[in-house]
């Protein structure tokens, strides 16, 4: 079986790990795609540094640090204290010693002429992540925040990991602004990964600044909407705020409700019914948290999502196997 995920950092990353592990039963030989959100990605102190990237790429190939969620197991930070000591800014990025070495490789390949895609495989060769992890796009492009400026009245924009990091997503954002979106494309094999594919994911990643980044680029979204590949998600919303993250902040941001059916209303239904709503959007299915959010299956099942309820916290191994095993279930269901 052919499966393409479209992911973020630490959500997407973590239900990828419990898929894996239930393909590896369910359907050896399977072969698993990851499209990266790069619109996390900063440059800082002349290192190119991709945080969804390579939150999936550790996970996936066990080196991630799993109290974190972000960068590496057993990391220690010397650079960022002797940054410090320079009093070079920013002192907020918690830039690892061992996760630098990963700028560096990327940063040299990137300045060498290598596009990100095949930094990113190159990367992959010692992780060895059990998926295709391929980037949006090759070109740049950066998620900034348009929060209030100094004077009353006025906005600024700030980089996205100084909003979400220094600022714990706790500024008031008024919006989300992709710089370079408009010219960047695809990566080779974004476009083939979604459309030649049996089943298409949405993980619980954050809707707004990783899924939401990822159909943002030229012909992505479009993509999503053509591929004969069923489309499920599982909501990132349980009982009416993230499990983990910020994606509160990030819905808010962009008038959505914090909830499991106003995520899929957002996302939309790809066959909506007559009475289901207007342009058609990108959902077959989608999976709620049985505990809290049973009631989006009977406002959402009108609409034209197939929605079921199960358990979605991802609290070990076998759990998130579990999930992955009811959004391949639920896609069976609403095959064309
Ligand atoms: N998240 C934090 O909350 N604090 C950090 O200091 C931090 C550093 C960091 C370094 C490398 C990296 O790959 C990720 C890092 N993250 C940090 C996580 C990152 O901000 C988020 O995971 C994504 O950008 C949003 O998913």
């Amino acid at each position: 079986m052919r499966i393409t995920v479209l992911a973020g950092g630490i959500g997407g990353a973590r239900f990828t790990r419990g898929l894996l592990h239930h393909l590896r039963t369910a359907a050896p030989g399977s072969e698993v795609t990851v499209i990266g959100n790069t619109g996390d990605d900063i440059r800082l102190f002349g290192l190119q540094i991709c945080p969804d990237l390579d939150t999936v790429m550790y996970s996936l190939g066990d080196g991630i640090s799993v109290e974190r969620g972000w960068g590496r197991e057993d990391e220690t930070f010397t650079i960022k204290e002797e940054l410090a000591a320079y009093g070079v800014q920013p002192g907020w990025f918690g830039l690892g010693d061992r996760d630098t070495a990963t700028h560096l490789v990327r940063s040299q390949m990137l300045a060498g002429g290598y596009p990100l895609s095949a930094v990113t495989s190159a990367l992959c060769e010692r992780w060895q992540p059990g998926v295709r992890l391929i980037p949006m796009s090759d070109d740049r492009v950066e998620t900034h925040v348009i929060v209030d400026g100094d004077e009353p009245g006025t906005r600024r924009a700030i980089h996205f990991q100084e909003w979400w990091i220094k600022h714990r997503a706790a500024l008031p954002a008024h919006g989300f602004v992709l710089v370079g979106v408009d010219v960047a494309k695809p990566a080779p094999g974004v476009l083939e990964a979604i459309s030649d594919t049996d089943l298409l994911l949405l993980p619980p990643s954050n809707p707004v600044v990783s899924i939401g980044t990822i159909l943002q680029v030229a012909g992505i979204r479009d993509a999503v909407l053509a591929t004969t590949a069923p489309v499920v998600g599982v909501s990132p919303i349980v009982g009416g705020a993230p499990v983990r993250g910020m994606a509160d902040a990030c819905l808010s941001a962009i008038g959505v409700e914090t909830s499991a059916a106003a995520v899929a209303r957002h996302y939309g239904a790809r066959q909506p019914t007559p009475g289901g709503g207007d342009a058609a959007g990108l959902l077959d299915g989608w999976l709620v948290h049985a505990a809290s959010d049973a009631g989006a299956v009977h406002e959402l099942t009108p609409l034209g999502i197939a929605t079921r309820a199960v358990p979605l916290l991802m609290t070990d191994l076998d759990a998130t196997a579990e999930i992955a095993a009811a959004a391949i279930d639920l896609a069976e269901s609403v095959r064309r």
